[in-house]
């Protein structure tokens, strides 16, 4: 017999430990493992330099762009850590990130010193990290984003110590199409240097280049075995458009994940390089179009797609679609939306239109160490929606039982997803 939840100080204390201790599918991340080397990022330099740090530190700094990108990356963290942490106080969400890594990575002192934290990690390997990182965040497994026309990517995929069966295997792989999608004339350079015959003007009917680009994919697809293939697509993203695009989705993307049974992951709503003198901290927002995912979804009932907007303005757009569509799951707080205010509205939202039928978080880390930071700060915010979403039912006399909770916050933190791509 499962235990009857009693009264609001007992459900807090449930839902609290459950949503704190029970262990999450990261659906979506930019992390490697230990055997993709460099392309792993770890370490209180990486953790200091990360874009979103950047973006803020530049609006207090007095380096110039040029000065502070000519600087050694250690130099760079030692500026950030002085303007962000020493000059002004840590309240922004990702500088209270760097601290909650700090704390739970036992490094917290009376007088902290970024000197003491690379000390630290001098004395970790990868590896033991990777372990101990998982551990801490209570992460179980994550998938990253794998970039086939990234020579660094390909390089890595292409060694024998990666090959897929060999692979540390919390890390699971997503194969990520930005450059085909969003910059159809570089890539079909590209293609055409590693020997696929495709045509820059490609057309609907041009069935040799959509054959070369589909080859290409099914190649990728059988290299790295990923859970879905995905991409961002900026805030005009229109389906369907008389633009290529929409030929590649239509002609190309699309029947290769109905060969090979995968999801198609779409994350809209970027504008990238809006201040290209900040790199990669230059990418901005703007409200997008939802009906595209509409149109999709309609289109291709059979078809899987995961899907996150970037604007809190299309929200509950996507909501709403979601109440239409079984074959859509929506994910995740995305990017400038992963802050506790707007991940506790756009949370509380969903629970009220779609009960627990969603994937409410993912990380997007780039850098190992922030699963801990980011899991951390959603976990709370999604208990605290959750007490509430519960006190409401048990206002109305219905009874809930500790299985119960058990059950909804497994499928909030893995079941959902997993069950959603199950081939
Ligand atoms: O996957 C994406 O396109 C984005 O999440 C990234 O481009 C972005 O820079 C990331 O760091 C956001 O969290
Ligand atoms: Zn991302």
């Amino acid at each position: 017999m499962s235990i009857l939840i009693t009264n609001g100080t007992e459900l807090r204390n449930a839902v609290n430990r459950l949503v704190q201790n029970t262990p999450a599918t990261d659906v979506h991340t930019h992390l490697y493992p230990a055997s993709f080397s460099e392309l792993m990022l770890y370490g209180i330099d990486e953790l200091l330099t990360y874009h979103y740090l950047v973006a803020e530190t530049f609006r207090h700094s007095s380096l110039s762009y040029d000065e502070f990108w000519g600087l050694e990356k250690h130099h760079q963290a030692d500026h950030i850590w002085s303007t962000l942490f020493l000059e002004h106080t840590p309240i922004s969400e990702a500088t209270r990130g760097v601290l909650t890594t700090i704390n739970k990575l036992g490094l917290v002192s009376d007088e902290p010193k970024l000197s003491q934290y690379r000390d630290w990690y001098d004395q970790i390997q990868p590896q033991e990290l990777v372990d101990l990182v998982f551990d801490l965040a209570k992460v179980k497994d994550v998938v990253m984003t794998n970039d086939p026309f990234d020579q660094d990517e390909r390089d890595k995929w292409n060694s024998k110590a990666n090959v897929r069966s060999s692979l540390d295997n919390r890390f699971h792989s997503a194969l990520r199409l930005d450059p085909l999608l969003n910059d159809w004339e570089t890539t079909a350079k590209k293609l055409n240097q590693w020997g696929y015959r495709v045509d820059a003007q490609l057309g609907e009917t041009d069935d040799e280049s959509l054959g070369e680009i589909t080859r290409f994919l099914w190649e990728w697809i059988q290299k790295i075995d990923p859970l879905y293939l995905a991409a961002s697509l900026p805030s005009d993203f229109k389906y369907p458009n008389s633009d290529i695009r929409t030929i590649l989705i239509q002609k190309c993307i699309l029947p290769i994940c109905a060969k090979a049974k995968l999801p198609l992951s779409i994350m809209v709503g970027v504008k990238r390089g809006v201040n290209p003198s900040l790199r990669l901290a230059g990418d901005m927002l703007a409200s997008a179009d939802v009906t595209s995912i509409e149109n999709l979804c309609r289109d291709f009932p059979n078809q899987k797609f995961l899907v996150t907007f970037l604007s809190r303005e299309d929200q509950h757009h996507l909501s709403v679609l979601a109440r239409k569509f079984k074959n859509l799951m929506i994910f995740g707080c995305w990017w400038f939306l992963n802050t506790p205010s707007l991940i506790k509205e756009t949370t509380q939202m969903r629970f009220e239109l779609l009960g627990t039928s969603f994937v409410p978080q993912h990380s997007d880390a780039r850098i190992l160490e922030q699963l801990i930071y980011k899991w951390s700060h959603s976990r709370a915010v999604i208990a605290d929606v959750l007490v509430d979403q519960y006190q409401g039912v048990l206002d109305t006399g219905w009874k809930i039982t500790h299985d119960e909770v058990e059950r909804d916050v497994n499928d909030l933190l893995s079941d959902n997803f997993w069950r959603f791509i199950k081939k």
